[in-house]
């Protein structure tokens, strides 16, 4: 069903607590938590609970998590006192996407070049 856990989600686990991961912030329909391969100073993952594919899927069938999603990037910025700061969402394998769990990027604390590589 729709949302529900999958099985086989890295992301699925860090949010059932089965794969332990830097936990930064959480709501109840999201969970922050540091990347573990951390391309900036600061580099958090922000995902909703609910598993779909990507941001596009999450959008379209659960516009009010999007939205919480979308607050908690703000929050995680404001908690890392990042002044200036990045929100990513790759989307598809052509954009770098690797795992198949909605996710938001907030990278900060260095200078990031634009257009992003
Ligand atoms: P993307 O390439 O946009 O799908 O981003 C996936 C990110 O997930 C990537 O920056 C590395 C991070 N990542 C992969 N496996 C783990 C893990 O087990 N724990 C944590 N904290 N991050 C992970």
């Amino acid at each position: 069903m729709a949302g529900e856990p999958q099985d086989d989600c890295l992301f699925c686990k860090v949010v059932a607590g089965q794969i332990p991961a830097t936990v930064v912030r959480e709501t109840e329909t999201t969970v922050a938590f540091r990347d573990i391969n951390p391309q900036a100073p600061t580099h958090v993952l922000v995902v909703p609970r609910a598993h779909y594919r990507d941001i596009a899927t999450l959008a379209a069938a659960e516009p009010a998590i999007t939205a919480d999603l979308l607050h908690e990037t703000g929050e995680v910025a404001a908690q890392e006192k990042l002044d200036s700061y990045r929100v990513v969402f790759n989307t598809g394998s052509g954009a770098g996407q690797t795992v198949w769990h909605a996710h938001a990027h907030v990278l900060g604390g260095r200078g990031l070049q634009w257009p992003p590589g």
